[in-house]
């Protein structure tokens, strides 16, 4: 069972925009040849029915392998396919309410924009924290204004949890962002978009945070 010190390092967000044209189990197979332990469902657009049978063949692949699986957003989805945690954007169910759902052992991340949510989700007990969008993104509709490095740098100290960056990172952002004291980076576009994936995820664990 993946337990909290997992949370640190390449965060894949496999989110069903890409699954037109990727097999996301077989991502998640490569990625974690190429040394990714940590995956996060993301599905904004499909009925519950069919986000259950997409993440369950996921968490199926994550099992297999012993990485860490997260639902996005949803707590009864997390449940039914029996997934490590939930990640909660500011819109979705209260952390303490979330936490009554998935139990003392449940991961679960929060999505944070600003001092205030990071502050907050520490309080209320989340497991790591999601900060960004720390550069423009098209992955995510309208998304909070980007935070940049500066934003980063200026809430590593108000939490002691894992934090992710989040939004718009590449390669060429990793070091400044492991130097500005990120734990993890989440990334979705610049890996499953990538035409040589496999060497964009060895990039990312060789040059992100450990
Ligand atoms: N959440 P990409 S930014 C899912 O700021 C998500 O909370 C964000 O995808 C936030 O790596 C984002 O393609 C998109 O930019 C991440």
């Amino acid at each position: 069972m993946p337990s909290l010190s997992s949370l640190s390092g390449v965060y894949l967000l496999l989110d069903e925009q890409w699954a037109c044209t990727l097999d996301l189990s077989r991502v998640m197979e490569s990625a974690v040849g190429c040394g990714i332990r940590l995956f996060q469902y993301r599905n904004k657009t499909d009925s519950i029915q069919a986000v259950v049978i997409k993440a369950k063949a996921l968490r199926a692949v994550a099992a297999r392998f012993g990485v860490v699986f997260i639902i996005n957003d949803r707590c009864d989805v997390a449940l039914a396919v029996g997934a490590d945690g939930v990640h909660l954007g500011q819109e979705d169910l209260p952390l303490d309410l979330a936490r009554r759902i998935m139990g003392p052992d449940g991961i679960i991340g929060v999505s944070t924009h600003q001092p205030e949510e990071v502050t907050l989700a520490t309080r209320g007990g989340a497991d790591y924290i999601g900060f960004g969008p720390l550069f423009p993104t098209t992955t995510k509709e309208h998304h909070a204004p980007t935070v940049g490095l500066s934003g980063l740098r200026g809430i590593r100290s108000l939490t002691p949890l894992p934090v992710f960056a989040i939004g718009g990172i590449t390669v060429e952002s990793l070091q400044d962002i492991r130097e500005a004291g990120a734990n993890g980076v989440a990334v979705a576009s610049a890996v499953l978009d990538s035409s040589e994936m496999e060497r964009t995820m060895r990039d990312f664990v060789d040059q992100g945070p450990a």
